[in-house]
């Protein structure tokens, strides 16, 4: 019984190695205002092969996009991404000012201290769906870290 339980063990372990996936690191999310209609949340993303982040989900709000933001004008201008690519070992960062993903209509406010969950959905070359967990750690910021529109 005990070795049978110790072969399982060992092949379902090898499976997972197996696949390719995409490492998350450092998630953590901006803490809002009361009453602020949105939030960001930034991470860095390191796949084992070529993938494509497709989505983001959360219960932390109505819409999760995923979003780029870029200097237009002299504007910082936001605008959703349909998906960022996760070219193979290079790691991607999502940071403010630039990608990140974006909750829309926030049922509450993010408060410093406390975690958002969100799920990632990422795709293989292959087509084949992963669905990520992410504890996002919300984090204050300081002003000086607004967006440039915002410091005229
Ligand atoms: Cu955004």
């Amino acid at each position: 019984m005990k070795r049978f339980v110790f072969t399982c063990l060992t092949a379902s372990l090898s499976l997972t190695a197996l696949a390719d996936t995409v490492k998350i690191s450092d998630p953590w999310a901006r803490a809002t205002a009361p009453g602020a209609p949105a939030g960001g949340a930034f991470m860095s993303l390191t796949a084992d092969a070529n993938m494509t982040l497709i989505a983001a989900e959360s219960k932390a709000s109505k819409v999760v996009e995923l979003h780029t933001m870029k200097m237009e004008n002299g504007v910082m201008i936001m605008r959703a991404v349909p998906q960022i690519d996760l070219p193979k070992g290079q790691t991607v960062s999502l940071k403010p000012g630039g990608l990140h993903v974006m909750l829309i209509g926030l049922h509450a406010p993010l408060k410093a201290g406390e975690k958002v969950d969100m799920t990632l959905r990422v795709k293989d070359s292959q087509g084949k769906e992963q669905r990520l967990p992410v504890a996002a750690e919300i984090r204050a910021m300081k002003p000086a870290a607004m967006p440039a529109a915002h410091m005229h």
